[in-house]
């Protein structure tokens, strides 16, 4: 699922946004936006099949699939008649209806709640029903969504489970039903890479894990365990209705021709499933044999192979290699399938799958690549045509990687990565409607922006949008600035701010940039305590006052947790307030176009992004600068 659209939804930020989709427009009034709201917007994304959206109806999906069986007809026509008579609707449309929210949430290798969430009060509030300090009033009658239902009471405390896995006490865990303690790098066996840098490295376990603690993989295979032995009982084998967006180098990736959008909902065409709208698929789910399949690689791998960005590699030669390297499943529902019961075969099963460390998967695909472009490519792997890089190569020192069609870079003769080299030198067309470098977009929802062409855009106007004070504007309340939270250069996200070295080099709590003239105008001086103010939220910090910082401007790092040396407000009185209390997501339109060529979905890579640079927040010195806890 695109998350930026999930949380909008789910943690009901959608109902505080006073303004509609249209107001972005560069014209006037009229076009593709008007009338409508962001929500809107996110819903028609969904029905057309160009975002995901889950849930994804107001029906359970195992259901629609029995439903479909007892009339006799394919799932896909049972849910395209159930839609087209209003019987069955997008949940999405109605977000706040019991049936469409999520109630038990496991967040894994992220700090949701003190890291990536923007908006985070929204969160509190809504998802969480826990003391939040979200100041803004919901959208007035006459502002709201056309489309999407208007519930009268906002739910709030959407969830009744929230579980994590960490191994550090952070502002997710402080807030979770259940934390299951995780082993940290040096007690498990990982693989890691990146596009930073050519190498594939191995975590390997220098202590088992201590305590209570497991590693990720251990806990999930518990968890799947356990819930296949009850599910087995309680689910068993279902049909299941899985409904998939226009995918990126697929043939769905033309299903808006001209860039025209047609809305079947609103009778433009009809509704044709991976043509107007989502694909509609069946899929079998054997809920007691989910453990069992999670530690073998299943028979799709023989039948489909495996597909990157529009090249499928086939694997054979791959599964047999690793049925003898992992050993073969014996009986159950995995039978004779090659292991990735334990963490070590699913890292060699990654290696062997990847043509990036696997030469002969990059050639192959490199020669798939060439009957379909008619460039010469497969060269480009040939040096590592017969190399296998194995997790023991890897457990030895750092390996760097073979170029492979999976990316556009080229390491070929030990360049250094860069992306579109092959692009570039090969004259391998780009993943564009032209195969070109491309800069026009001919879509109606990007015309409705006037951004057919790259342009400037300005940051938008929190005073026009919100009614927030103008920034400059020095008030009773305090002085009013645009309000940045850029990466952590003492810190990676939440991780390392909290180690005792940290913590003494730097002021060792929340801490907030900005510029002399502004400190000065409000009678901040380094290291005094301020509050930063705005509809979002309230967060309390020492100013660090700095002649590198532009006047107007103010940083607050990403991400500093809200455990650490966090102060009672003065505001609430309550304590609390991080850098994303002051943040919240705005979606803009054009980031939910899909199913038009390289602006189509493709898993992690196309989606709409939370546009956390467009803050504005009022700052004054505390009165009592000896705070409380
Ligand atoms: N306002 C604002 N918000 C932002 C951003 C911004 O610039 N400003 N940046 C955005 C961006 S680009 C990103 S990438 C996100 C980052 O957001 P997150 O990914 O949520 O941030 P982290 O703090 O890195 O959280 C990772 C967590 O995983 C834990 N962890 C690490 N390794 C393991 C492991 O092996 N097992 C387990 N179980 N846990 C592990 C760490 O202890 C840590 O708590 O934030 C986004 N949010
Ligand atoms: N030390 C450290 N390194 C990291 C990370 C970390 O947390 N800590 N996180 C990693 C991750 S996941 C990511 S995504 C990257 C992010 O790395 P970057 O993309 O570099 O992200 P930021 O530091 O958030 O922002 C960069 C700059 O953009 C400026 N900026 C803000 N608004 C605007 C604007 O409207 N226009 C222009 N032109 N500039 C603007 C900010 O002032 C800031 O200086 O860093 C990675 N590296
Ligand atoms: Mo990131």
């Amino acid at each position: 699922m695109i998350q930026t659209a999930y949380w909008y939804l789910h943690s009901d930020q959608f109902r505080y946004d006073p303004f509609s989709a249209e107001t972005l427009a560069a014209a006037g009034p009229g076009g593709p936006f008007a009338g409508k709201s962001t929500a809107d917007v996110i819903a028609q994304s969904a029905r057309l099949g160009w975002m995901p959206s889950y849930p994804t109806f107001d029906r359970n999906p195992l259901d629609l699939a029995d439903e479909a069986d007892a009339a006799g007809r394919p799932a896909g026509d049972h849910v395209v008649e159930e839609l087209r008579a209003g019987r069955l609707r997008f949940a999405g449309e109605d977000p706040d209806a019991p049936e469409n929210f999520p109630r038990v949430l496991t967040v894994w290798r992220a700090n949701l709640l003190g890291s990536s969430a923007k908006g985070n009060e929204y969160f509190l509030r809504h998802l969480l029903g826990a003391d939040s300090s979200v100041r803004a009033t919901e959208a007035p009658p006459g502002a709201r969504p056309r489309d999407v239902v208007w519930r009268e009471e906002a739910p709030e405390g959407k969830l009744d489970l929230l579980l994590t896995l960490d191994f550090r006490m952070t502002s997710t865990t402080v807030y979770s039903d259940i934390v299951l303690p995780a082993a940290t790098w040096y007690e498990k066996h990982d693989l890691s890479s990146t596009d930073m840098h050519p190498f594939v490295h191995a975590f390997n376990p220098a202590i088992a894990p201590p305590w209570q603690t497991r590693t990720d993989f251990d806990i999930f295979h518990t968890l799947a365990e356990e819930f296949s032995r009850q599910a087995a009982g309680h689910l068993g084998v279902r049909k299941d209705l899985v409904a998939a967006p226009l995918l990126h180098d697929t043939p769905d990736a033309l299903a808006t021709p001209h860039g025209r959008v047609r809305d079947w909902k609103a009778g433009e065409c009809a509704p044709v499933p991976g043509r107007t709208m989502p694909r509609l698929i069946t899929v079998e789910r054997d809920y007691g044999a989910v453990a069992a399949k999670m530690g073998a690689l299943g028979p799709l791998l023989d039948s489909l192979g495996a597909t990157t960005k529009g090249v499928t590699f086939q694997v054979g030669r791959e599964l047999d290699q690793l049925r003898h390297k992992n050993g073969t499943v014996r009986g159950g529902p995995a039978d004779g399938r090659p292991s990735i019961a334990r963490d070590t075969h699913a890292c060699e099963a990654i290696l062997a799958l990847s043509g990036t460390t696997n030469g002969h998967l990059a050639t192959q695909g490199f020669r798939t690549l060439e009957a379909r472009t008619g460039t010469r490519l497969a060269d480009l792997a040939a040096e590592h045509e017969g190399r296998r890089i194995t997790f023991a190569d890897t457990q030895a020192a750092p390996v760097p990687v073979i170029t492979s069609p999976e990316w556009s870079g080229s390491e070929t003769g030990g360049r250094r990565y860069s992306p579109f080299t092959v692009n570039v030198e090969r004259l391998k067309p780009w993943h564009t409607l032209t195969g070109r470098q491309h800069f026009y977009l001919d879509h109606d929802w990007i015309a409705a922006l006037g951004e057919q062409l790259p342009v400037y855009r300005p940051p938008l106007d929190m005073h026009a949008l919100f009614g927030e004070p103008r920034t400059g504007e020095t008030g009773e309340l305090g002085l009013t600035v645009r309000y940045l939270t850029p990466h952590n250069k003492w810190s990676i996200h939440s991780e390392y701010q909290d180690n005792l070295f940290m913590l003494s080099l730097s002021r060792g709590g929340p801490s907030l940039w900005m510029s002399s003239p502004d400190a000065a105008r409000i009678g901040v001086r380094d290291n005094d305590w301020i509050e930063a103010v705005n509809r979002n939220g309230v967060v309390a910090a020492r100013a660090v006052v700095s002649h590198r910082m532009p006047e107007g401007t103010v940083y607050m790092h990403h991400a500093q947790d809200r455990l650490i040396d966090v102060p009672r407000t003065e505001t609430t009185g309550r304590r609390g307030g991080i850098h994303n209390s002051l943040t919240r997501l705005l979606i803009k339109p054009t980031h939910l176009i899909g199913g038009y060529a390289q602006l189509s979905y493709a898993f992690n890579y196309l989606g709409p992004t939370g546009n956390q640079r467009d803050e504005v927040t009022v700052i004054r010195r505390r009165a009592n600068q000896e705070v409380e806890y």
